[in-house]
């Protein structure tokens, strides 16, 4: 009986492709927290729709992780989620909020600022939510925000409705090197969101 040698591809994130894509989404990424956007666009894969209809559900399918679903809680700001790979038991998340525009007077802040991290997936979605407040209320400081619990999540009051200013998650450990955003569903009418 002939037999044949069996040979094991290592997966694309191992290989040099998988080294440099990993270096250049990381670029990107400190390019954008500069506010590189203000003067050009640089490519990005969105997700775009209309309210509800499941554009945070399919990043949460892609990317493993769970954004907030409580009532009220949709998406109201730009989401930018950066896959990182790396080992499964180095699994990280890190969130940080770049305010790019100024939305209220008295804004905190006009650059990006880190916001909180955890090791524990099942930590992401109340991490988000209070991510994304601090995002809908920049006239306070953020960190009035990280340790809100779910219940007083509920109860804060929203300055702005909608924020063109973005909650940025990394996560490193992740099974493929990829960043996509995603962005509050169309909808009919709401108040002005400010440019
Ligand atoms: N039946 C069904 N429900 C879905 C599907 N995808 C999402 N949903 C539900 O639709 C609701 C809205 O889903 P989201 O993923 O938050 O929708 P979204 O487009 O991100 O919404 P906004 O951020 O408010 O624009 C949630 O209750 C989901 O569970 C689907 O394929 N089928
Ligand atoms: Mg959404």
């Amino acid at each position: 009986m002939t037999t044949f040698p069996v040979f094991t591809l290592p997966s694309w994130a191992e290989t040099s492709y998988g080294d440099t894509r990993r270096r250049h989404n990381e670029i990107v990424r400190a390019l954008r927290d500069c506010g590189i956007e203000k003067v050009f666009r640089l490519p990005k894969i969105v997700v775009i729709g209309n309210q509800s209809a499941g554009k945070s559900s399919l990043l949460e399918a892609i990317s493993g992780i769970k954004v907030p679903r409580a009532s009220g809680t949709c998406t109201r700001c730009p989401m930018e989620v950066v896959l990182v790979t790396g080992p499964e038991s180095e699994w990280h998340a890190k969130v940080s909020l770049r305010f790019e525009h100024v939305e209220v007077e008295g804004q905190k802040h006009t650059n990006s600022v880190d916001f909180g991290q955890t090791r524990t997936v099942d930590e992401v979605p109340i991490l988000l939510r209070r991510a994304q407040l601090a995002i809908l209320n920049p006239d306070q400081d953020p960190s009035s925000f990280q340790s809100l619990s779910d219940a007083e999540c509920d109860d804060t009051s929203l300055k702005l409705m909608f924020s063109r200013n973005t909650v940025v998650i990394q996560i490193k450990g992740a099974e493929t090197d990829i960043t996509f955003i995603d962005l509050p569903g169309i909808i009919a009418g709401t108040a002005k969101v400010p440019n």
